[in-house]
């Protein structure tokens, strides 16, 4: 069995870690762990990202005994009429001061660009890169990243509870239902974050 540290603050993306990767072991977040550090997203795209937040969480470790893995996401939205953006700017989209803004705040913002843009809806995906980094079996350090995405389109308004983020603007391609408006297993059939899970299990099964 091995143990997950998922090196992330976001409660909505510890959550479908979990969900999505209990069944391989133990899976805490890096609070559960006693883990304070929170790196610097200043790259300029999600895997160098997301490397960086589990390498860094990784170095923390007092130990590196085998089994044990820090996961870390960086993910966002990618909006076609907005040239790409927010990117890899998706948590910080509203903010002044360059740090998370909230939930609301962002989606928000990207309700008012697509209005500024004159169009309701506009063709848009999900990105999440995830990183391992770990201790393979003879000693060797493990860094493996892996990118999934989910094509949609964002809408002008609000539908749904679920989830989290910008999940209630987004509407995956063959959906016609927001991701906030399905259940969660439902999103975690077609996330971007379980297309990226997937190639870390293959990876992972690859080392047993
Ligand atoms: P950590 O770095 O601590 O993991 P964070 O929220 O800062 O948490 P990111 O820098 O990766 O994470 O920012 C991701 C942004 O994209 C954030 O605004 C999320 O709400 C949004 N996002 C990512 N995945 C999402 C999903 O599955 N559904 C909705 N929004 C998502």
């Amino acid at each position: 069995m091995f143990q997950f540290i998922i090196a992330s603050n976001n409660e909505g993306k510890i959550k479908e870690f979990r969900a999505m990767l209990g069944d391989l072991g133990r899976v805490m977040s890096q609070r559960e762990a006693n883990i304070r550090l929170e790196p610097e997203e200043n790259a300029q795209s999600f895997e160098e990202n997301a490397l960086k937040k589990a390498k860094a969480i990784f170095n923390t470790l007092p130990r590196e005994p085998y089994g044990t893995f820090i996961l870390a996401d960086d993910s966002g939205i990618c909006v076609d009429v907005l040239g790409g953006e927010p990117g890899v700017r998706s948590a910080r989209y509203a903010s002044k001061n360059d740090k998370n803004a909230t939930d609301e705040a962002n989606r928000y913002k990207l309700i008012q660009e697509l209005r500024s843009h004159g169009v309701p809806s506009s063709p848009a995906r999900f990105v999440a890169c995830v990183a391992l980094v770990g201790m393979g079996a003879r000693g060797e350090r493990i860094e493996f990243v892996a990118r999934g995405e989910c094509e949609g389109r964002v809408i002008d308004e609000e539908r749904g509870k679920n989830g989290f983020g910008y999940d209630r603007l987004f509407i995956p391609d063959g959906l016609e239902e927001t991701l906030a408006e399905v259940a969660p297993e439902i999103k975690n059939r077609l996330s971007h974050r379980y297309k990226a899970l997937l190639q870390v299990r293959a990876h992972l099964a690859a080392l047993m």
